[in-house]
């Protein structure tokens, strides 16, 4: 029986040993998806702590190195059955400012685990970046990725030079500032929150060429 209450609690007060510990009892899909939801509990008490003035930048680093490491763990048992025959190639990348990569990591290996070859243009990334890519690789589908409320301004920036440029592009924003009002703001095809959500809606993209 895995504890999840102890999990999220262990990796809220950081504690190495004990995450490390209790992640080694995951074995199937099932625990391994609500291992990532504790842990991702966790992280919100990491975030709730440092907005109080008990954790400092320090700790929010070192959250994050825990959290990466427990991605990597769980990664196998979530993965789900890579499909074969020619893969949807799309962008995925954390937008301008915003250097938080573990969510946008995450949301790859699920898009790569479905079947997609996901170019990732990693953190902090222009809207140039995306648009020249998208343009030189024929790409239709493009994921942002953002933490920060600032990442916002960012989705919209890049969602309108993608469409300046006119290209021919779906765009799905995710993030935890995300929401079906900044959508419609951004100008955004779609959003979401849940990694799965994303692959399916990329998946119906993907159906649609
Ligand atoms: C770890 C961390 C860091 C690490 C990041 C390390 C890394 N490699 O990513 C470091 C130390 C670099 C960092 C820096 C900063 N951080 Co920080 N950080 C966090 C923390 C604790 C966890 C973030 C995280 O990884 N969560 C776990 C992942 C799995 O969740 P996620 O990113 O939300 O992703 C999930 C979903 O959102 C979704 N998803 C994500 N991307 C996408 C994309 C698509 C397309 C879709 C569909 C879905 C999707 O799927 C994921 C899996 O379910 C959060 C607190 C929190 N509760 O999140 C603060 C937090 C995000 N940070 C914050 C702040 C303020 C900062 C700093 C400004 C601190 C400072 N003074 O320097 C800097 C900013 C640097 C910058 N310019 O980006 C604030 C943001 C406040 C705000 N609303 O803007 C938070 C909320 C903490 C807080 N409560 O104050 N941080």
């Amino acid at each position: 029986m895995i504890d999840f209450e102890a999990l999220a609690a262990a990796m809220g007060e950081l504690d190495e040993d004990t995450v490390k510990e209790i992640l080694e009892a995951v074995d199937s899909a099932g625990n391994a998806g609500k291992a990532m939801e504790a842990c991702q509990k966790g992280m919100d008490t990491v975030g709730r702590l440092f907005e109080e003035g008990e954790y400092f930048v320090g700790d929010l680093i070192y959250a994050g190195e825990l959290m990466t490491d427990a991605v990597e763990v769980l990664k196998p048992y979530l993965a789900g059955s890579e499909s074969a025959g020619t893969k949807t190639r799309m962008i995925l990348c954390t937008v301008k400012d915003d250097l938080h990569d573990i969510g946008k990591n995450i949301v790859r290996s699920m898009l790569e685990a479905n079947g997609f070859e996901v170019l990732d243009l990693g953190i902090d990334c222009p809207a140039q970046k995306v648009v020249d890519t998208a343009r030189a690789e024929n790409i239709k589908i493009v994921a942002l990725s953002g933490v920060l409320t600032l990442a916002l301004t960012s989705m919209k920036a890049t969602v309108q030079a993608i469409r300046d440029a006119g290209l021919d592009v779906k765009v799905i924003i995710g993030g935890a500032p995300v929401s079906a009002e900044a959508c419609k703001n951004i100008g955004a095809d779609e959003w979401a929150h849940s990694p799965q959500k994303t692959v399916d809606t990329c998946k119906a993209w993907a159906a649609e060429q």
